[in-house]
């Protein structure tokens, strides 16, 4: 029996580099060792205000990325969260399982009410929603970016809470599949290395949207913030900026950061920085052809159609068992 894999993305803005590095590319390399869902959570990005047009669009968008990147419709399941019901049911029924203070404890939850104005319990509750959407497919691997490490354990938790209550195994207990951070797990912004890249940040200068031309790469990634030592040289804690930029290139290169390193002793930031952009804009060239294929009219939406019928049909038996368990079935 193959490994079943789940992973999602918010449809909250254009995907960055740093879903890209740090989720996407991992998913299409699992998609043939595993059984692969892959969703878009558009639930997930109504937990902060979203512009419903711009929404609409960005659905179908990071769709067309994931096939862009490589996951194949054809054998992976590729489907939009709100299509299937029963994740939204199954959160709900995990709530009842979940403690307050576990959920106020999240450190994304922290953040992102920092910056809101007024707080909904969504934003509160979206680390429940996130468990139903693993447990329902009796998930055994989740490939997501470092960010998502406490919301893994918070499903991991449920999960065993649950089995412990009943006695029997009624939720697989996943396990997370994180890059480590010279291998993309945390991509920084390239205008504050002390945060992580992020899509819906107010500032584009921060990320490299994948869908950036190649001109517009060019400007970001030469106005990069990197330090005033010109020596360029891994280390996370001294040097995050160039580090950040090191790593970038390494996985868009293939080749080692010692290497990189080496090739660059005592070349300055400015022709290091040049040939990095260059590398991006080629590493995401065929994605941004792909892209405008899958544009035509009606391409995508037969894909989410077809995913959202499988991903229904494998989520129905786990959401039942647990209704059954609960005495509400
Ligand atoms: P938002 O800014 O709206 O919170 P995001 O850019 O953080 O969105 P998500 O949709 O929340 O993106 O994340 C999709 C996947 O990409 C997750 O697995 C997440 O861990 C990963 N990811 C997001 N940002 C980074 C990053 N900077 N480095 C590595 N992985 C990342
Ligand atoms: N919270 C995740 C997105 C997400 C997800 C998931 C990731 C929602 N449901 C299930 C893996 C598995 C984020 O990246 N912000």
């Amino acid at each position: 029996m193959k490994k079943r894999v789940f992973s999602g993305v918010q449809p909250s803005g254009a995907l960055t580099l740093g879903n890209y590095l740090g989720a996407i590319r991992n998913f299409v390399e699992l998609q043939h060792e595993a059984d692969c869902f892959f969703c878009v959570v558009d639930l997930h990005s109504l937990t902060v205000p979203q512009d419903p047009v711009a929404l609409k669009e960005n659905i179908k968008n990071t769709a067309r990325l994931f096939v862009a990147a490589g996951i194949d419709p054809e054998v992976s399941t590729i489907f939009v969260q709100s299509q299937v019901p029963a994740h939204a049911e199954l959160s709900w029924l995990l709530e009842c399982q979940t403690y307050l203070g576990e959920l106020r404890r999240m450190t994304q939850f922290k953040d992102k009410a920092k910056k809101q104005e007024v707080v909904t319990t969504g934003l509160l509750t979206y680390p429940v929603l996130m468990a139903a959407d693993i447990l329902l497919y009796n998930t055994d691997q989740v490939p997501v970016g470092e960010d998502q490490k406490q919301h893994l354990e918070l499903t991991r938790d449920l999960a065993v809470r649950i089995n412990n209550r009943f006695q029997e195994e009624v939720f697989k207990v996943p396990e997370p599949y994180i890059p480590p951070r010279n291998k993309g797990g945390r991509i920084m912004s390239l205008t504050n290395p002390a945060e992580k890249m992020s899509k819906s940040s107010p500032n584009p200068k921060s990320y490299i949207a994948l869908l950036d031309p190649p001109e517009v790469i060019k400007k970001k990634i030469m106005s990069a913030v990197t330090d005033s030592e010109a020596v360029i040289r891994y280390d996370e804690e001294t040097k995050p900026a160039i580090s950040n930029l090191l790593v970038i290139y390494s996985l868009c290169s293939g080749q080692s950061i010692e290497d990189i390193t080496k090739q660059y002793a005592g070349v300055g930031y400015g022709q290091f920085k040049k040939d990095l952009a260059e590398l991006v804009a080629e590493t995401l060239r065929p994605l941004q052809e792909k892209v405008k294929e899958l544009s035509a009219p009606g391409v995508i939406e037969r894909i989410l159609e077809a995913g959202a019928e499988k991903a229904r049909a494998a989520a129905a038996p786990h959401l039942r068992r647990f209704q059954e368990k609960l005495g509400i079935r």
